[in-house]
């Protein structure tokens, strides 16, 4: 099944999902004041998020009435345009002069980090760079276990230190051994953590001066991973992520997990961070860069 597929279905599973509320509502009928205000209904509850559900009705409101628009067919297509224009993402995965490229996961317990850096990791390797894996979770034993069972999984080495040793020394000690070893690509792991924990915080941003202290530039991507069936509470944790660190992107877990999957159109308007990546499953493939076309395309072609 391709990406797109397990995408799909994941986001159809029940006829009350998002993309089966669109279908009908782009049905028959006119666009009358009931249609729109079931638009906003579905786009609020698909988990596109309050502020951007109303922004989104109301400009092809206008728009509609500009260019005279009657059909919901044709509306169908100002709604795939408008969607495609938030949904700007265009991937930065270039190795920079000075390697490694340095990208590193954060994002509260559990969202799926750990999972994501090691089917992160598998696809820079398939694309035959070389890729150091960082057990940044330095907090709990398992998570060390854990990335590394995926290290061998995916035949890409790791660094790690004792659990409990302090994580930011060990991104700089990585960031020697990859310069060492000519790394092209690391992805630092890091530990789960509520974003409303000021010392936690902290200790990222620590991290984060560090790895910039000993690569300039580095890291290059700063990946909040965020579980999308956590819906609006996404939205949150990328506020607050983003207030004590430069994010650059999303990395948008278990979206097949959940019917709605608007969050993606939210997060990115609302907040301008584009999103990635995807992982639609718990294998080691199940991660794709996002596409917005195709994106689109899953929500609203029929
Ligand atoms: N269905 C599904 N499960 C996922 C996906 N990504 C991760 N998971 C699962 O979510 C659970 C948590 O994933 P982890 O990668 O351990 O999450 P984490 O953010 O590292 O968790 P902590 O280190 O505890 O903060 C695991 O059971 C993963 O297999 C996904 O895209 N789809
Ligand atoms: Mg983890």
């Amino acid at each position: 099944m391709s990406i797109l597929d397990k995408f799909k279905s994941g986001l159809a599973r029940s006829k009350t999902g998002f993309i089966g509320r669109l279908d009908n509502l782009f049905g028959s009928g006119e666009l009358n004041e009931e249609f729109y205000e079931e638009l906003e209904e579905i786009l609020v509850t698909g988990d596109v998020g309050v502020e951007t559900s109303l922004k989104i009705s109301s400009e092809l409101r206008e728009e509609a009435g500009r260019r005279k628009i009657k059909t919901r067919e044709e509306f169908r297509l100002l709604l795939q345009d408008k969607i495609s224009e938030i949904l700007k993402s265009e991937p930065e995965d270039e190795i920079p002069a000075e390697k490694p490229l340095v990208i590193l996961m954060v994002g509260v317990n559990g969202s799926g980090k750990t999972t994501s850096a090691a089917k992160l990791a598998h696809i820079y390797k398939n694309r035959g760079d070389k890729v150091l894996l960082v057990a940044g979770d330095t907090f709990r034993a398992a998570a060390v276990e854990q990335l590394e069972i995926w290290a061998e999984r995916t035949g890409v080495e790791i660094i790690k230190q004792q659990s409990g040793s302090d994580p930011s020394a060990l991104f700089f000690d990585a960031i020697n051994s990859a310069r060492a070893r000519g790394v092209d690509v690391l992805i630092g792991d890091t530990a789960g953590r509520l974003h409303n924990k000021y010392n936690l915080m902290e200790e990222l941003n620590k991290i984060y001066r560090v790895i910039g202290r000993n690569l300039p530039g580095a890291p290059h991507q700063i990946l909040l991973v965020v579980d999308a069936t956590t819906g609006q509470n996404a939205m949150a944790q990328a506020k607050s992520f983003n207030e004590s660190l430069p994010l650059n992107g999303l990395i948008l877990t278990k979206l097949d997990g959940t019917a709605r999957g608007g969050i993606v159109i939210g997060i990115q308007d609302t907040l301008g961070i584009p999103v990635r990546y995807i992982g639609t499953g718990e294998k080691m493939d199940d991660l794709a860069p996002f596409d917005p076309i195709l994106f689109t395309r899953a929500l609203l072609e029929t």
